[in-house]
């Protein structure tokens, strides 16, 4: 099956200098990269983003990472859209577990993630978790006009192309797909 994810180089990884050797990694497969932009994360943008999460006692320090506040002001980070066949398995093969303490160690969050003293997973990157969540994160980081190919259906508004189905927080509309816990 054809699916699409959202990848960022979260503040860690971009302070770390980790943003060439991550792109090398993606390289290495032929997942299709269709979007890539430097995005200014704010509160809103990492809320909206991590919304599933926000009941979670680590989310108010989340935010605080993936905003750049625990990076000496590291607010911007590099997001990518790939597309491609088991998009979703790949990416995240080469991401890692979500904990990096537990995550192969030669995955990027094994290699370069850590554990903070406050209990963030600081882990590098952003992979999508599944196919759904790729289309409504790369809809909520990208434009239609910044995605290449013809990914998801675009109307016109106001002389200026919008996502169909602008994919807010409450799209998703079942259980997350067996394959992908
Ligand atoms: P994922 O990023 O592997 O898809 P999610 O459960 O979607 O994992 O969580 C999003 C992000 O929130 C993680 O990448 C990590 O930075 C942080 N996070 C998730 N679970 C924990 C936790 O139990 N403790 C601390 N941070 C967490
Ligand atoms: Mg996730």
């Amino acid at each position: 099956m054809t699916e699409s994810i959202l990848l960022i180089i979260k503040p860690d990884g971009m302070v770390k200098g980790l943003a060439g050797h991550v792109l090398r990694r993606f390289e290495e497969t032929d997942l299709k990269l269709v979007g890539a932009r430097l995005a200014k994360v704010s509160h809103d943008l990492a809320a909206t983003h991590y919304h599933h999460l926000r009941e979670k006692p680590f989310f108010e320090e989340l935010i605080n990472f993936i905003t750049g506040k625990l990076y000496a002001g590291q607010d911007t980070v590099l997001a990518f859209a790939y597309t491609g066949e088991g998009a979703v398995k790949r990416a995240r093969a080469i991401a890692g577990a979500t904990n990096p303490e537990e995550a192969d160690y030669r995955s990027i969050r094994g290699s370069f993630g850590r554990v903070t003293t406050k209990g963030v997973f600081e882990n590098v990157v952003h992979v999508s978790s599944d196919p759904i969540e790729g289309e409504r994160e790369i809809k909520l980081w990208f434009h239609p006009e910044e995605i290449t190919v013809p990914l998801f259906p675009t109307v016109e508004q106001d002389g200026r192309l919008a996502w169909a189905d602008p994919g807010g927080p409450k799209t998703r509309t079942g259980p997350w797909p067996e394959e992908y816990k």
